[in-house]
């Protein structure tokens, strides 16, 4: 550096304690190290003396470093002067860091939840991942504590410490008497849900379906511990219809529907199907409907056309329920995913999926995937904006999904819901 340089940086650096801060002060850049495009790169002798590096010399394009103990704004400030007629532009190397890595160690196996997560958790390496993108969504919000989101299915595990800190609580149980139906709801002791199964207060799911399900879509994320949940944090409301062995019965699927209606839960989140058309399920979905909930329903594992043939409860015809079909790692429909470009309005990752069961975590595939994952992103819009109606919901899943080629024929948005996308929609 020549004196009469450093004489005018102690100038500017004076001058520049009184500039209000720059937009790129508020950003992440490496210390020292500018991007810089000179007007012309035939006379880049100077170069070599002032420590650069091509970028791309034929546009005259280089990276310039200098002394670290050089304030940003000062360097800045010169070389946009008049003393430097030669640079076009200059800017700080600015960092990016679009894509929020949680600590969870299974994340990486979780493709379903990121494109960069090329690993299936099969642990084959995959070519090209057609995730929901909720990493970049994450850089916009991440969690939606207010929002119940209930699991119609065979329960939650209780003591699984990736689920357990985003169960729903329902206090006057949690703080009342054993045996007592303390807030007078027409049930004893359901203190995160109930089970209709057995008629008692306790929902933990011996099965592990219904804790597969809630963990995509709200497994405690960023806590240094097993995979991450589609919400860091969100009530899980564990509603138990489905038994030991995955069965359940019209009696108690009308039961947990109204029980999740009535005790307030927004999203309503069915990975299972099966029976005909039912003039009273579908009643019970009415009802839920008119207290603003959203019905989201798997669309069935048996690879047809649901326009042909309907799948209840996907099927039913009330403007609450949201059907999705099963899309693989690379955003195709799953073979076994039933579909319909008029019944079916859009796709979700459904296929090597990551996440909780009774103890531990498992891979598994099925439309019954597929839905928590849509539950999941509602979940996350609405605990972004709580003032989303479950039309409005519907609405903004459908519109920004992520279009595939080969889902245009399949379901009726041609895509495959995106966090991203939706999130950036109403920011
Ligand atoms: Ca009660
Ligand atoms: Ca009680
Ligand atoms: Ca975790």
């Amino acid at each position: 550096m020549k004196k009469s340089e450093i004489v005018t940086l102690a100038i500017l650096l004076l001058i520049s304690l009184k500039v209000s801060a720059e937009e790129w002060d508020t950003q992440e850049y490496v210390p020292g190290e500018y991007v810089v495009q000179f007007k012309d790169a035939t006379t880049m002798r100077l170069s070599e003396d002032l420590n650069m590096k091509a970028i791309d010399a034929k546009r005259g394009i280089y990276l310039l470093k200098r002394p670290m103990v050089e304030r940003t704004e000062s360097v800045l400030a010169q070389f946009r002067s008049d003393q430097s007629p030669n640079v076009a532009v200059i800017e700080p190397n600015y960092i990016y860091r679009s894509f929020y890595r949680p600590s969870d160690p299974l994340f990486e196996t979780q493709s379903s939840l990121s494109d960069l997560n090329t690993t299936n958790c099969d642990g084959e390496q995959v070519e090209s991942t057609v995730s929901i993108e909720v990493d970049r969504a994450w850089e916009i919000h991440r969690t939606a504590p207010e929002v119940i989101v209930a699991v119609i299915d065979t329960g939650i595990s209780y003591g699984h410490s990736d689920l357990k800190e985003n169960l729903w609580t329902n206090r006057a149980e949690a703080d009342g008497l054993p045996g007592v139906d303390d807030d007078g709801n027409g049930y004893v002791d359901d203190i995160h849900g109930y089970n209709f199964v057995d008629n008692v207060g306790t929902a933990d799911d011996d099965h592990g379906h219904g804790s597969h399900c809630a963990g995509v879509i709200g497994a405690k994320s960023d806590n240094h511990e097993g995979i991450a949940g589609i919400n860091f944090e969100v009530q899980l409301m564990a509603v138990k219809f489905l038994s030991a062995s995955g069965i359940g019965t019209l009696e108690n699927a009308i039961k947990a529907i109204d029980y999740a209606t009535q005790m307030g839960a927004a999203i309503l989140s069915n990975s299972w199907g099966g029976g005909s058309k039912s003039q009273l399920l579908m009643e019970a979905i009415e009802r839920a409907r008119d207290a603003g909930a959203l019905f989201v329903a798997a669309a069935g594992n048996d690879g047809k056309d649901n326009d042909v043939n309907p799948t209840y409860p996907a099927s039913y015809e009330v403007d609450n329920v949201l059907p999705v079909a099963a899309s693989t790692i690379q955003g195709d429909r799953a073979w076994f995913s039933n579909y319909g470009l008029r019944s079916v309005p859009l796709a979700a990752p459904g296929h090597y999926v990551y996440s909780t069961v009774q103890s531990g975590y498992r891979c598994m595939s099925g439309t019954s995937m597929a839905a928590p994952h849509v539950s999941g992103v509602a979940a996350l819009a609405l605990g972004f904006r709580p003032n989303l109606s479950y039309l409005d919901l519907k609405d903004l899943l459908v519109r920004t999904v992520r279009p595939i080629p080969s889902l245009k024929s399949e379901v009726g948005s041609g895509g495959v819901v995106n966090a991203y996308n939706l999130l950036r929609e109403i920011e």
